[in-house]
């Protein structure tokens, strides 16, 4: 994809490929670095999303590890021992993949490339995955070209970190390396390439803008589904909307905006209503930019429904993601309200114990698949729009 990218025919990444995503299942190893003083609990949870998130990409986990470190190796995020004994078992094993529970530095995943590259097995962090899997997920076009930006974004540091390795191997200081023309060649490409990729975002947006001011005309309000991954934002939608959107139980399973029209019986009109991407902990903000014409949507509604799942063991942790996100998106004071879903699935005292720890916040309880609460859903949503 790179004009003249022959010296660099042994680069191990990729920047995210889009219509080509590899779909054969990848066997993966698995590792998180863990403080010493973490509890065993926390960092089992930790693992049990990462597992998750590659099962939702569709690969294998063969080996799952932690290891124990006060800080970063600066240079390999792993201690350099760990590298060598997981190339060996990865080898063993017939592993394709490391993935590393975290967002690493550009140089960190070029280095390790480097020291697993003879046991053929690819690095990846948090992010990486995170990608892929959007990829996978991706409808439209707009969402691809999302993708892309971020991946550029993403990946980009690593190839110009790669050019600085690749000068000084060449030689000392002062002098240009062998793979510095094409390097610069790399980083041109992938400049116009984001800039071209902005271009296009930009028409999106403009779209939206048009329709947003259309809708100003006409009075119609927006309500905006907003909430982590799986929450059950998509099946709210549906069931709010008559709509029939993908939901499924996999992480990131919407990328992008779907619009539909509730009737508020109270107010004799309809308001639209929008899904969108859920939110996950520790998403970097390069992702978030990425996004931010599919997100513009929950942006500019005038009600946000929080939907949050009720079922899962972390909650709280989740509410409080993003909580984090709505505030880094500007939008932490929008008028909002607070949806437990999946309480078909939840026996009455987990449901009260929720409640009472939620103190003032109010919450509505309701199940998206069996249609449960909607009527006082929509009662509130009425009241709130009035
Ligand atoms: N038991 C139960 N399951 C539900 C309920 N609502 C959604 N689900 C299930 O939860 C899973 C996720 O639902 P989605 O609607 O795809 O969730 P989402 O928040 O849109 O997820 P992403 O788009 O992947 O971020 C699916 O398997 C749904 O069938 C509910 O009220 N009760
Ligand atoms: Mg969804």
């Amino acid at each position: 994809m790179f004009p003249g990218h022959r010296t660099v025919a042994a680069v191990p990444y990729d920047i995210v490929q889009l219509g080509s995503v590899n779909m054969s299942q990848q066997k993966a190893i698995l590792i998180d670095l863990i403080h010493p003083k973490m509890l065993g609990e926390h960092a089992m949870d930790r693992m049990e999303e990462l597992e998750e998130l590659v099962h939702t990409y569709g690969g294998i986990v063969i080996v799952k590890k932690w290891q124990k470190r006060f800080a970063p190796h600066p240079k390999t995020y792993i201690g350099t021992g760990k590298v060598i004994e997981l190339g060996e078992e990865g080898k063993q094993l017939g592993a394709t993949l490391l993935i590393i529970n975290a967002q690493l530095k550009p140089r960190q995943t070029f280095e390790l490339s480097e020291q697993l590259r003879k046991y053929k097995i690819q690095v990846w962090d948090r992010i990486d995955l995170i990608l892929k899997i959007f990829a996978k997920h991706a409808r439209t076009t707009e969402a691809r070209f999302e993708i892309e930006l971020a991946s550029i974004r993403h990946m980009g540091p690593r190839i110009f970190g790669m050019g600085m390795e690749l000068s000084r191997q060449a030689g000392g200081i002062g002098t240009i390396g062998i793979g510095e023309t094409n390097i610069e060649r790399m980083k041109r490409h992938l400049k116009e390439k984001e800039r071209h990729i902005k271009d296009k975002l930009e028409t999106y947006q403009k779209g939206r803008d048009l329709q947003r001011a259309s809708r100003k005309r006409n009075n119609l309000k927006t309500i905006a589904v907003v909430g982590y991954t799986n929450a059950g934002k998509t099946t709210l939608l549906n069931s709010l909307t008559g709509r029939k959107e993908y939901a499924a139980n996999e992480l990131f399973a919407t990328l992008d905006t779907r619009v539909g029209q509730l009737f508020l019986p109270k107010r004799a009109e309809v308001a639209l209503v929008s899904d969108t991407i859920g939110f996950i902990k520790e998403l970097p903000p390069e992702l978030l930019n990425a996004f931010a014409s599919t997100l513009s949507e929950a942006v500019d509604s005038d009600l946000l429904l929080h939907v949050a799942d009720a079922s899962d063991k972390h909650f709280f942790q989740q509410l409080d993601v993003v909580d984090d996100i709505l505030k880094r998106l500007g939008i932490d004071q929008k008028k909002r309200i607070l949806v437990l879903n999946k309480t078909d699935i939840v026996s009455s005292a987990t449901r009260k114990e929720i409640v009472s720890r939620l103190g003032d916040r109010k919450a509505i309880s309701i199940s998206a698949q069996k249609r449960t609460g909607l009527e006082e859903l929509i009662s509130k949503i009425e009241a709130i729009l009035q």
